[in-house]
């Protein structure tokens, strides 16, 4: 099945650097299809139902700090396996740890500030609660990509 959705994010720092083109690029490029976009500025309560998994975290005032400090890009992305895939062309979560060729290991350099946030593909049901949170039902588009047969067998 080509169909799964995941939730991405260009986050605030990213926004500012002028990276959304850069992040969508590559993920268009690697075949995936865009099924939803949102440009909107995240509030205290969203953050931290968002974040809801990491509230005991020393990290947690300052991550949500950071997610509300300006606008972000929030997408639905689709595509075989597009949770994993998304995460792995992210790279790992300290983009001081990420391979060179991965979005954080290419765009980053510190922990706090990593450019983008993908769905966890280990946490299974992840992507469609965060996908639920960010987006209504009618504003993901269902449609076909035409190069849909030139990317999958
Ligand atoms: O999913 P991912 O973004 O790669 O990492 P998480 O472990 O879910 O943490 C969410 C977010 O929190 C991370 O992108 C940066 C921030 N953070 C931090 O500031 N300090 C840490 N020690 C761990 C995470
Ligand atoms: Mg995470």
């Amino acid at each position: 099945h080509h169909d799964e959705r995941t939730f991405v994010m260009v986050k605030p720092d990213g926004v500012q650097r002028g990276l959304i083109g850069e992040i969508i690029g590559r993920l268009e490029e690697r075949g995936l299809k865009l099924a939803g976009a949102k440009f909107m500025q995240i509030d205290e309560e969203l953050a931290h139902e968002h974040y809801g998994e990491h509230e005991d975290e020393p990290f947690f005032d300052g991550l949500v700090e950071f997610i509300t400090s300006g606008p972000v890009m929030a997408m639905v992305w689709e595509g075989a396996d597009a949770t994993r895939q998304v995460r792995q062309m992210m790279g790992t979560t300290d983009p001081a740890e990420a391979q060179p060729g991965t979005i954080r290991g290419d765009l980053g350099l510190d922990l706090g500030q990593n450019v983008i946030h993908g769905s966890d593909h280990e946490d299974p049901g992840a992507n469609e609660r965060e996908i639920d949170l960010f987006f209504d039902e009618d504003e993901l588009v269902d449609w076909e990509k035409s190069d849909a047969e030139w990317v999958y067998e």
